[in-house]
């Protein structure tokens, strides 16, 4: 029994179930447009059906949907570093071919949101260009390091399981291209998960110091992962706008308890322990209580400060420059096609 196997509650539906459910909700969705622009973008919304590109939306609408999307396709490619900096020490071929997949996953994942955010009218490039810029942000879990083999684990364990939690509700967003991106993205989620879930049980039952390399590395992503979910609803500057447009489903505090009810669980069948004294079963709640993360140490982070931002900066900007030629000679190809077609 692997990661989501493993039902959140007794009789509730699991999260690929969730998926599959927004797929069908989509197929079965057909709006007419109607020759009030504004009140078929309200009657959509109201009606928890899609926004497509060709629709007319409010600025603010669409302006905070490219802060999202583009923040998300952000985090998909520079998450790619922390583990890619593993494949070359992976402990078996058939571990770095896993990796392999994993990390150009990711990269799938940035293709297909840079595609959704450019049905707003936002060309690629100048994403990259606003990201390069330090003018987009993207998400602080990949400023922390990955320091040992286990944190290849932790990282598809804690790291895509919230990603998960967070972007199964997105398969029903409001904005079509968004939320059809989606589904096939937390299908690969579900994979990545419970692959670093399978290479945490084979530390955690293997010998103590594997068992202790595991421990460690679930130790230091715990924290960073609840923090993942954003600041705490309070501080939240954007949710009720993006919950008001469904965009958002769900608010950051809910989604960690959900992360938070789902993991507990799943650490007691690895025999690792969560590194929080403050774990305990509510029965009035219903949930389990924890401890919040460190909300200054997540905004020290999105400032720029964390153990890693400089170095991942400098990766992506190397990345793009030693691209140029890669660019140059795409274009120089499709003009020479203009030519002689
Ligand atoms: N990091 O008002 P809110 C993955 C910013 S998963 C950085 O609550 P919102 C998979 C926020 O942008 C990771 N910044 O914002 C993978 C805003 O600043 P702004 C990516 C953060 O949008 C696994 C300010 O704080 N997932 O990549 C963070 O309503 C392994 C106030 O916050 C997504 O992007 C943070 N953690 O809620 C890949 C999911 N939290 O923009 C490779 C889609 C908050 O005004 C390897 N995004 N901020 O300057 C979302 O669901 C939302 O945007 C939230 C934030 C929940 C992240």
């Amino acid at each position: 029994m692997y990661g989501n196997d493993i039902p959140e509650q007794p009789g509730t539906a699991g999260l690929l179930d969730e998926v599959a459910a927004a797929e069908r909700d989509l197929a079965g969705r057909d709006h007419d447009a109607s020759a009030d622009p504004t009140a078929y973008f309200d009657a959509v919304i109201a009606a928890d059906g899609k926004i497509e590109p060709r629709d007319e939306m409010p600025e603010a609408y669409r302006k905070g949907l490219i802060r999202q999307i583009a923040q998300h396709a952000h985090s998909e490619i520079i998450g790619m570093q922390p583990e890619g900096n593993w494949i070359s020490r992976a402990p078996s071929l058939k571990r770095k071919a896993i990796l392999l997949a994993k990390v150009q996953d990711e990269a799938g994942h940035g293709l297909y949101l840079y595609a959704a955010a450019e049905t707003l009218g936002i060309d690629r490039a100048e994403l990259y260009r606003l990201l390069l810029a330090g003018k987009q942000k993207y998400s602080s879990i990949f400023n922390y390091p990955t320091l040992t083999w286990a944190d290849v684990g932790a990282v598809g364990w804690l790291v895509d399981g919230a990603a998960i939690v967070n972007q199964v509700p997105l398969c029903r967003c409001s904005y079509g291209p968004y939320a059809r991106a989606m589904i096939r993205i937390c299908k690969e989620e579900s994979f990545h998960q419970r692959q670093g879930y399978e290479i945490l049980y084979t530390l955690a039952t293997g010998t103590p110091e594997q068992k202790a390399m595991a421990q460690d590395a679930v130790d230091r992503w715990w924290y960073p992962s609840l923090a993942m979910f954003g600041p705490p609803d309070t501080d939240s500057t954007h949710s009720a706008q993006s919950m008001a447009w469904k965009i958002k489903r769900f608010s950051n505090d809910d989604l960690r308890q959900k992360f938070v009810d789902m993991t507990v669980q799943q650490a007691g069948v690895l025999g690792l322990v969560l590194p929080d004294p403050g774990l305990s079963w509510n029965e009035e709640r219903g949930h389990w209580d924890y401890t919040q993360p460190d909300y200054d140490e997540l905004f020290t982070v999105i400032k720029g400060d964390g153990p890693c931002n400089r170095e991942r900066m400098a990766h992506r900007q190397a990345a793009w420059d030693d691209g140029a030629w890669v660019r140059e000679a795409a274009m120089a190809y499709a003009e020479k096609k203009k030519v002689t077609t």
